[in-house]
């Protein structure tokens, strides 16, 4: 036993900033479907909130007819789903655009797998009815702080559409992987959006106001929203629906093989529609074979392991690509949507290797 555990080696979180925590997961290394608390992403607007958690209570108010407050235990009563969820933040992998992008410079891990339960909003919404105006749902974070650009202080908070807050799985989570949600990542309430960028699944839910007009908090309208113009906010649109994506997890970048063969490895997943195909080439895109899925690609929300066999004779370095396409019909572009605050990086993943 205790040679067993000298040898053993444990993946840490990668650190890009600690006051508010933003870390990464070695995503490289995590090739289970469920990716444990302790390799979660951490992602952070704020300091760590206080919360009361004796006296919680979540109101649900503004546009409906029967206001509401509730305490966990109370929501914990209603009835539940259980959802394996994607959830990227919207700025993962940042540091790949060029010209290079100011923010937080994610690499591959800012993002994660799991199970969450929780109730529908739908569901919540049948004890308090909405009013026929209702039009956009704020979900407000118990977390605030001054914003550096406004000089005001703000709640983390962020707006859905009507028809997404009603989608049967938004949910309003109180469990990730069968447990109390971990106090940093949402505890007690956190929502989850699946299929949109992360910034939308609000942690640390204080209170749900349906409002009759759209949401002007500045994490909507300044702060996840794409610009594509460098010099001017021409064009832009807010940040919504994940793009398709794939991460090549082995080999690792700038690794030195044996010749011989080698698994090439990786996940793909999508915001819209499920994953269809993956992709490799060797030869900078003129040739592509299809990797084969370790699970079944139909599942919604969730990434899919692939896997390629690949056979390197001859001593030389390689490029090795991987490219997801999903049944909405769209492909991993070669080259990224630019825009000036680094959202949504989603061209072909590239690794590059020496074989000895
Ligand atoms: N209350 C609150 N919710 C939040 C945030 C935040 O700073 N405060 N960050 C958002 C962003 S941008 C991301 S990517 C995810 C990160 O979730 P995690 O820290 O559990 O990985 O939470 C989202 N929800
Ligand atoms: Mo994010």
């Amino acid at each position: 036993m205790i040679k067993k555990d000298r040898h053993m080696v444990k993946p840490y979180l990668v650190t890009r900033s600690l006051f508010p925590e933003n870390q990464e997961s070695p995503i490289h290394f995590l090739k289970d479907s469920i990716i444990h608390p302790r390799h979660f992403y951490r992602r952070n607007h704020y300091p760590y909130p206080d919360l009361p958690p004796k006296t919680y209570l979540l109101s649900v108010e503004g546009s409906v007819l029967r206001p509401l407050t509730l305490s966990y235990e109370e929501l914990c009563q209603l009835p539940a789903k259980t959802i394996k969820v994607v959830l990227e933040c919207s700025g993962n992998k940042r540091t790949s655009f060029h010209p290079k992008v100011f923010g937080e410079q994610w690499e591959e891990g800012a993002m994660n797998q799991s199970y969450w339960k929780g109730v529908s909003l739908q569901t919540l919404f049948t004890y308090t009815g909405l009013s026929q105006r209702a039009q956009e749902v704020v979900f407000v974070g118990y977390d605030y702080g001054e914003r550096k650009d406004l000089n005001e202080t703000f709640h983390f908070a962020r707006s859905l559409p009507m028809t997404k807050a009603l989608h049967p799985d938004t949910i309003l989570a109180y469990e990730l992987n069968g447990k109390p949600i971990p106090f940093k990542h949402g505890y007690p309430l956190r929502l989850i959006a699946p299929q949109w960028y992360a910034m939308a699944s609000v942690k640390w839910v204080k209170k749900i106001v349906v409002i009759e007009e759209t949401f002007h908090g500045p994490f909507q309208k300044i702060d996840y929203v794409y610009y594509p113009d460098k010099d001017s906010n021409a064009q832009s649109y807010p940040v919504t629906t994940m793009h398709v994506n794939s991460t090549i997890q082995q080999p690792l970048d700038h690794s030195i093989l044996k010749r011989g063969t080698h698994d090439i490895q990786g996940i793909a997943w999508t915001g819209e529609g499920t994953i269809e195909k993956v992709e490799i080439s060797l030869d900078q895109g003129k040739t592509w074979k299809s990797a084969s899925f370790e699970q079944n690609p139909t599942e919604p929300y969730t990434w899919v392991s692939w896997s390629l066999y690949w056979t390197a004779n001859q001593k030389g370095e390689y490029s090795i690509w991987s490219r997801a396409s999903d049944s909405m019909g769209r492909t991993q572009p070669y080259e990224p949507f630019w825009n000036r605050k680094g959202y949504g990086y989603n061209a072909i993943c590239k690794v590059d290797v020496k074989v000895e």
